[in-house]
């Protein structure tokens, strides 16, 4: 923490600008040894005035030669993204001319940053929390406008006040229970308002919301994965173009054209989705096909939508559709699924015959069918908005501002552990001591999603996950 860091911050390759960080407290002296306002020779230029922009060229001072001409930003800590001294060079953005300036600013004592450096600089000087660290990395990564919504507002303190004030509540709680461990001669006999018990029952309901927010929205990130699957030939690989708007998988009217499955990102109003074209599923003694058939099964078992297509002028009965979809289904999450209309009956090719509709049984009757024609692009935007809805069903991402991640989520799950044993203590009229403790890690749980209380282990894990430079 006491030396001073330097990356290049912006991508390799050729562009119009590359930005070089330096921070730390040399940050300052080091420009000021190879900046120079004139390009007339090296005159070092500081000291340079916090926050302001200054034009100048960047030397090699052994040979007294121009680098780049650069615009050079000074800020002085705390007012800076890592809270110290930084510098940004902005230069003309090329392999060779970046990593000449970075060679410059190491020979002056400066040391290439480790991956994520800068923010956890700014985490450990308590600029921001873990979560808005976090959410710089899902800043960087969003997939669309929505999961860059969330991130945005969690960089800016979202999901750390309302944990911060969940902390608070609890602090100021265990300090009345110790004050009756410490001091028990001084005061009553701890026993609990029934407002304490309520702000308990009130803390678990908040954690579990925030739980139900990342089941809910967590694939607002990873994207939802949408399975197309039926028998050979139905025009599943045709659906699948049509869907992306390219040409991604193979189409001919040979059955059994498609045998790996084939995966494509896309984005429909702001929400990422993970389509997957897969092999027709029947009897087959094709080996190939046989394990392309397998495959396809994983991918229905995994999705979180699924297409199920059938020809018009074709019969569908409930063997097929169980064999195809519903047996492949994880077990617990086969009524959910079929319930939650989670599949899509899709009906193709329905250019060639309108009149004879395949329609699943009344046993099935929850499962919307969808009428297209993949070759004509019919239907395909009524699918899209069966699928746009079905994927927002019971999630209010206009109202919400945060969705815990995984590991946010997992320390909640532990802070409701710990909450309910708090409640119960309160119940039963547990000793204060007991009570302390469980509610002293709760508020550890807590901590560990603000960073208060994260280990070392923990803070690894999260910036070897950022670029060098961020
Ligand atoms: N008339 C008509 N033909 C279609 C339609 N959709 C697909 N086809 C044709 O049906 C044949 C099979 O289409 P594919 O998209 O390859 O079907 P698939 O389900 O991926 O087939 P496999 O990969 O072999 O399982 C091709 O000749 C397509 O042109 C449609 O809406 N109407
Ligand atoms: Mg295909």
């Amino acid at each position: 923490m006491n030396d001073t860091i330097a990356a290049i911050a912006t991508p390799y390759g050729s562009g119009g600008i590359g930005v070089i960080r330096i921070s730390g407290p040399a940050a300052f002296d080091i420009a000021a040894t190879l900046f120079s306002r004139t390009r007339n020779g090296l005159r070092p230029a500081g000291p340079f005035e916090t926050h302001t922009v200054c034009h100048g060229y960047i030397f090699e001072p052994a040979e007294q030669s121009v680098i780049d001409e650069v615009l050079l930003i000074p800020m002085k800590g705390p007012r800076s993204y890592t809270a110290e001294d930084v510098i940004e060079i902005q230069a003309h953005s090329g392999t060779v001319v970046l990593r000449k300036i970075l060679d410059e600013i190491l020979n002056q004592g400066a040391r290439l940053s480790e991956p994520g450096e800068f923010t956890k600089r700014a985490f450990l000087n308590g600029r921001i929390d873990l979560t808005q660290a976090e959410a710089v990395a899902d800043i960087i990564n969003a997939k669309s406008v929505n999961a860059l919504r969330f991130a945005a507002s969690q960089n800016l303190g979202s999901l750390k006040e309302k944990i911060c004030k969940m902390r608070g509540d609890l602090i100021r709680f265990l300090s009345r229970v110790e004050v009756n461990i410490d001091f028990p001669e001084d005061v009553e006999p701890f026993e609990p308002a029934e407002t304490e018990k309520n702000q308990i029952h009130d803390l678990i309901k908040d954690c579990r919301a925030f739980i139900k927010q990342h089941d809910d929205a967590c694939f607002l990130k990873d994207g939802i994965r949408v399975a197309i699957c039926g028998a050979p030939n139905v025009g599943k690989s045709s659906l699948m173009n049509r869907l992306l708007d390219q040409d991604r998988s193979i189409v001919t009217a040979v059955p059994g054209t498609t045998r790996d499955p084939i995966e494509e990102g896309m984005n429909m109003n702001g929400i990422p989705f993970v389509l997957s074209d897969t092999a027709g599923i029947h009897q087959t003694d094709d080996l190939v096909e046989i394990i392309g058939i397998e495959k396809a099964k994983d991918h229905i078992s995994q999705a979180d939508i699924i297409l199920f297509m059938k020809e018009a002028g074709s019969q569908v009965t409930d063997a097929e559709f169980e064999k195809v979809v519903y047996r492949n289904l994880p077990r617990k999450e086969r009524k959910e699924t079929i319930n939650g209309q989670k599949v899509i009956f899709v009906v193709n090719k329905i250019d060639i015959d309108g009149e004879n509709l395949p329609q699943l049984s009344s046993k099935y009757r929850d499962v919307p069918r969808v009428l297209i024609s993949a070759l004509k692009n019919k239907g395909i935007g009524r699918l899209k908005e069966k699928i746009i809805n079905i994927s927002m069903a019971g999630l209010d991402v206009g109202k919400s501002s945060v969705i815990p991640n995984l590991r946010h989520k997992k320390a909640l799950e532990l802070t409701v552990e710990s909450l309910e044993a708090v409640a119960k203590g309160l119940e039963d009229g547990m000793e204060p001591e007991i009570l302390a403790m469980d509610i002293k890690s709760s508020i550890d749980s807590l901590g560990t999603i603000t960073g208060e209380t994260a280990s070392l282990d923990i803070l690894d894990t999260i910036f070897s996950n950022f670029c060098i430079g961020k």
